[in-house]
């Protein structure tokens, strides 16, 4: 079965959407293989985030994301990589589809809500960094 990291951002936890976020996923049949909950050092996120060091989104993005608690997930599913980065959305939550996770409880480019791997390659890479 194909694996995905999926990540609730501390925005979606402090706005209490870990529970329907979490729905959608279930909705879609995917299977939660691991799940746990942190608040990610500098350490772990500029591993995650390493192909954005330098931009100017840079370091918003990283204090944000050691602001709060986050979600770290594994889900499983045939064709999980693709179908979470469908499910969650357009990177900016004003582009996004209707129904998609970022529409619904994201609310800026940095305050998406959620992070799915983009690629299997990329999958594979962020579990080992995440569990
Ligand atoms: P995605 O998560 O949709 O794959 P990436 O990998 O391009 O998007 O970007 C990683 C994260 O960096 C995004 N989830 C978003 O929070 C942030 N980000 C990307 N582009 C911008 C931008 N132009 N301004 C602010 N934050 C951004």
């Amino acid at each position: 079965m194909e694996k995905t990291l999926v990540l609730i951002k501390p925005d979606a936890v402090n706005n209490k959407y870990v529970g329907k976020i979490i729905a959608v996923y279930e909705e879609n049949r995917f299977d939660i293989e691991k799940i746990k909950i942190l608040i990610p050092d500098e350490r772990i996120l500029s591993d995650h985030y390493r192909e954005h060091i330098g931009k100017d989104f840079y370091p918003q993005l990283i204090d944000f994301m050691k602001s709060g608690r986050v979600v770290a997930m594994i889900l499983a599913k045939t064709n999980a990589v693709e179908d979470v980065r469908k499910i969650n959305g357009h990177t900016d939550p004003l582009l996004a589809t209707e129904g998609t996770v970022r529409k619904l409880f994201g609310t800026s480019i940095t305050m998406n809500a959620v992070h799915g791997s983009a690629t299997l390659l990329e999958a594979k890479r962020e579990m080992n960094i995440w569990f």
